[in-house]
């Protein structure tokens, strides 16, 4: 019997890290997680696919980590022995992270570089390949040099979260130059699912949505409605990681829509949908706004649909749609609690 692949993922608690993982399992992978402890259970997005350990014939394994541990981060790559690492994990808020900015460095930059560090020397050591995807993001470009966004536009990071991303970019990039790895920085567009954190503004729309058809709730407060957004499936996504280390040779990619909306096309699409009108419900609160906002993001996505064949299948209304729609389901099922965070 061949051994089965192995895939380490970094976030693997997070939306695009549950899709990844039920993506590889199917795939026939064997994944590995690496989960931070938390003093209450943060493993709800990837309950349905937990396995029992004791299980033999088991194909996903969760580790305790942390990226701002490298120590750990090494030990787990020891063990694990992976032939392919998804670096998901982030702090990935960007109002949050200009309240917490050096934890955000150190998360997203810094924890990039201890696994780029990790990897160099296991390669370097056992001579075996281990291929490597960085979360890159489209706030990055952040005010935007050229429209639409490609691989070649310069980057004008607006917030403590984009520069980090923008080290970490880079240093993917040095170290495919400097020390041969096959390393691919995904330069992913905004990527939406039910699955999406509730403090993002597409899902704290839709949960709202479901709350005040419900009766729950009787105001949504949301800050600027005028930035535009590239908005996709995050399931069409994580598919797109994949094909990156698929290929001959790594290189860096952007996943995008090709298409851009406001915030306030999201919200109408969004509203009409349970025949409500978003104005009756809509509050401003400055709370929500930021320092420094990216007011337009809109990608082009021409080299991914020709070098790896791959290209979005839903649309911007269909999005929307099956978020309020599982966002309605959901509240039926339970009852939701707010958190105050959002
Ligand atoms: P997400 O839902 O916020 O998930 C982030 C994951 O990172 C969670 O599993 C979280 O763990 C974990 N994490 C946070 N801090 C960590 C730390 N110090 N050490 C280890 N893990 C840590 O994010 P996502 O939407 O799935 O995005 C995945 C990646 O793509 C992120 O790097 C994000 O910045 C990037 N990205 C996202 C988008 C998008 O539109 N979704 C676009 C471009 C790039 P807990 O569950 O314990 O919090
Ligand atoms: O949903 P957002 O918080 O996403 P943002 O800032 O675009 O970042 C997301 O996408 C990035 C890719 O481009 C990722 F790298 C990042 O990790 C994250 O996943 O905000 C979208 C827009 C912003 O212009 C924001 O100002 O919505 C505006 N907005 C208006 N009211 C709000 C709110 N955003 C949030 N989170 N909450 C509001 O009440």
């Amino acid at each position: 019997m061949t051994e089965k692949k192995r895939a380490l993922i970094t976030g693997i608690t997070g939306q695009d890290g549950s899709y990844l993982s039920e993506f590889l399992l199917d795939k026939d992978y064997e994944v590995h997680g690496i989960i931070r402890r938390s003093s209450s259970f943060n493993t709800s997005r990837i309950d349905h696919i937990y396995q029992d350990p004791h299980n033999p014939h088991v194909s996903l394994f969760l580790h305790y980590g942390d990226l701002t541990d490298g120590t750990t981060i090494r030990r787990i790559l020891e063990e694990v022995r992976p032939v392919e690492i998804y670096n998901l994990g982030a702090q990935s808020h960007v109002r949050v992270s200009f309240d917490s900015p050096e934890y955000t460095v150190d998360t997203v930059a810094m924890g990039a570089l201890r696994l780029l560090e990790a990897i160099r020397d296991y390669q370097y050591r056992t001579g075996i390949e281990v291929r490597f995807y960085q979360a890159g993001s489209s706030e990055m470009f952040g005010k935007v040099q050229e429209v639409p966004q490609k691989e070649t536009t310069p980057f004008y990071p607006r917030s403590p979260y984009s520069c980090a991303k923008v080290y970490a970019h880079w240093q993917t990039l040095n170290y495919r130059e400097s020390y041969n790895l096959f390393a691919c920085n995904g330069i992913l567009f905004n990527h939406e699912s039910p699955r999406r954190g509730e403090t993002f503004v597409t899902r704290k729309i839709t949960r709202a949505v479901a709350r005040i058809v419900a009766g729950k709730q009787k105001k949504l407060y949301l800050g600027n409605l005028d930035s535009k957004r590239d908005w996709g499936y995050a399931k069409d996504y994580v598919r797109a990681m994949w094909m990156m280390l698929q290929q001959e040779q790594p290189d860096d990619y952007v996943i995008a829509t090709n298409e851009t909306h406001s915030i306030k096309e999201f919200l109408e699409i969004a509203f009409t949908h349970v025949n409500l009108n978003w104005q009756d419900y809509v509050e401003f609160d400055p709370r929500y706004l930021r320092p420094a906002e990216v007011d337009l993001l809109i990608g082009d996505c021409t080299k991914a649909k020709e070098k790896l064949g791959w290209q979005p299948s839903v649309t911007f209304t269909e999005l929307v749609h099956l978020m309020v729609d599982s966002d309605i389901k959901a509240l039926e099922q339970s009852s939701m609690v707010g958190s105050g965070f959002d």
